[in-house]
């Protein structure tokens, strides 16, 4: 195992963990460590993990430059290579990874082992991606100029990714860069560190050469800031908060780096009087609260139609007061925790707030710190009914497990309440109708639309991304990650003059 060096036993069975740089495991420079604890058992530790500063992020930095010299000039199909490499290696850990997913980060097993399956399925997609063509051939004025463009990487990329996909965004971030030619440093959140080991060590062991990909782990402040204002790291790729993001946005201007931002989400469910009302109740509910509603995709608004909001509002109250809370390593278990204690304080103090200033709470809510969940950040999935849409119940993502209704008047109510928000990521609508439903794809201002499906969920080999606050107009997966990931070379091959048999076309000066 590649990791092995720095995976050694410390005392009471807790594995220590490095950082990745210059293919080699090696602690942090100051030799700290960050504690890395169970959302759902705050006396679980799962491990302890470097906490790295500048000179870490440098040495990552200096590894990525060097070896982008060698990477870059490589062969896209060797690339592939090791990309469906790293892929076998994934697939055959992913009832391990599952769980220590679920462990880390709080989601369910099934979806714990659901994301690792997406992960293997990104590096495949990848894998065949780098094989597609670099670019293109056009006609030219001159019959005989060879005009053709060419899609180069950019050099040495900084991929930073959230907690809440601890995998899936940085397999869908590191492969195409990787896949390109470019070269990768890489700082996972704080709080998943070891998902992004595991990553990191798959694609280690299927050979990625020393330096092409970096992991530095540590808190945002100590690696981010470094990482970011490193002048080497031509583009940034980031998932996160648009406070950050906006932060990121302005620095990237500043020194002409290339950026790509996927941001928050407010994200509505439309209902419509002649939708089937179970299927509508069983997706905004796993749109609402699988991953504890701690997706940017998650549906945080359910806009139904007046006529039957009131039957629809009474369903999802029995179905969000029904789900099973807790150990997210249980298979009983329907919904896990926050990701830490200080979300769960501030989506329940959320929730409080609007229930003083007389929002309709219908259910949870509340801390749950009986038994077994005495140690971990729960919170009972929430309800709101006859939510006003600009309150900030209407307008913020609170990023929990939080759903709100809010009654409106047919489709055209429906679209102006879901587009009067900030975010623009993803959105759905259930109905029979298909003229209601192109009329819903047309008019929406959403990046990601459903119709008769849940606001999340995305696969590898369509564009993802959000329109208006939720994003920076870029697109990641499918054919949008070459766009991101590379530069763009236009190239006229012509004769010399003496093979020429007439003069060139595009004018000339003589
Ligand atoms: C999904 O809906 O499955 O951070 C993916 C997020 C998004 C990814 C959502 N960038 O939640």
């Amino acid at each position: 195992m590649v990791a092995a060096p720095t995976r050694a036993e410390t005392g009471g069975g807790v594995q220590t963990f490095g950082n990745y740089i210059a293919g080699e495991w090696r602690p942090a420079a100051t030799g700290e460590t960050l504690e890395n604890r169970s959302p759902s058992n705050r006396d679980d530790l799962v491990g302890l993990f470097a906490a790295s500063g500048p000179d870490d992020v440098r040495a990552a930095v200096d590894a990525a430059a060097e070896a982008f010299e060698t990477w870059g000039k490589g062969s896209p199909i060797a690339r592939a290579n090791i990309l469906h490499k790293a892929a076998n290696i994934l697939e055959g850990r992913i009832e391990q990874i599952g769980r220590e997913l679920a462990r880390e980060e709080g989601k369910t097993l099934k979806e714990g082992i659901g994301e690792t399956t997406r992960s293997v399925q990104i590096l495949r997609y990848y894998a065949g991606e780098a094989q597609q063509p670099t670019g293109e051939h056009y006609p030219s004025v001159n019959p005989l100029t060879l005009l053709y463009t060419v899609h180069e990487p950019l050099g040495v990329c900084a991929v930073i990714t959230p907690w809440n996909f601890p995998i899936a965004i940085p397999a869908w971030k590191i492969a195409p860069a990787l896949a390109f030619g470019n070269t990768v440093v890489f700082k996972p959140a704080s709080q998943t560190p070891l998902c992004a080991v595991r990553l990191v060590e798959a694609l280690a062991e299927a050979g990625l050469p020393p330096g092409v990909l970096n992991l530095v782990t540590g808190r945002a402040g100590s690696v981010g800031d470094p990482l970011v204002n490193d002048e080497r790291v031509v583009a940034i790729s980031f998932t996160g908060s648009n406070e950050v993001g906006a932060s990121l946005r302005k620095l990237a201007g500043e020194r002409g780096a290339k950026i790509q931002l996927e941001l928050g989400g407010k994200n509505p469910a439309i209902v419509l009087a002649d939708a089937d009302m179970d299927h509508a109740l069983m997706h905004v509910v796993n749109g609402a609260m699988m991953s504890t509603g701690q997706k940017c995709t998650a549906t945080s608004r359910a806009i139904v139609d007046r006529r039957v909001a009131g039957e629809f509002t009474e369903m999802l109250s029995k179905k969000i007061t029904a789900l099973r809370v807790g150990d997210p390593l249980d298979p009983e278990t329907q919904i896990g925790p926050l990701i830490d204690e200080a979300a769960a304080e501030r989506v329940a103090g959320e929730v409080q707030q609007a229930k003083d200033q007389g929002v309709s709470l219908l259910a949870g809510g509340e801390r749950l710190r009986d038994g077994g969940r005495k140690n971990g950040a729960f919170v009972a999935p929430a309800l709101f009914a006859e939510v006003d849409p600009s309150s900030r119940m209407g307008q913020e993502e609170l990023f929990g497990p939080v759903l709100g209704v809010i009654p409106v008047d047919g489709l055209d109510e429906a679209l102006a309440v879901a587009n009067k928000v900030r975010y623009g990521l993803s959105a759905s609508l259930f109905t029979r109708d298909l003229s209601t439903a192109l009329l819903f794809a047309q008019g929406i201002q959403a990046g990601i639309v459903h119709v008769n499906s849940e606001t999340a969920g995305a696969e590898p080999q369509v564009p993802f991304g959000g329109m208006k606050g939720s994003s920076s107009y870029s697109r990641e997966q499918g054919k949008a990650a070459r766009e991101f990931y590379t530069q763009m070379k236009t190239v006229y091959i012509d004769l010399p003059p003496a093979e020429q048999p007439s003069p060139g076309g595009r004018g000339s000066l003589a």
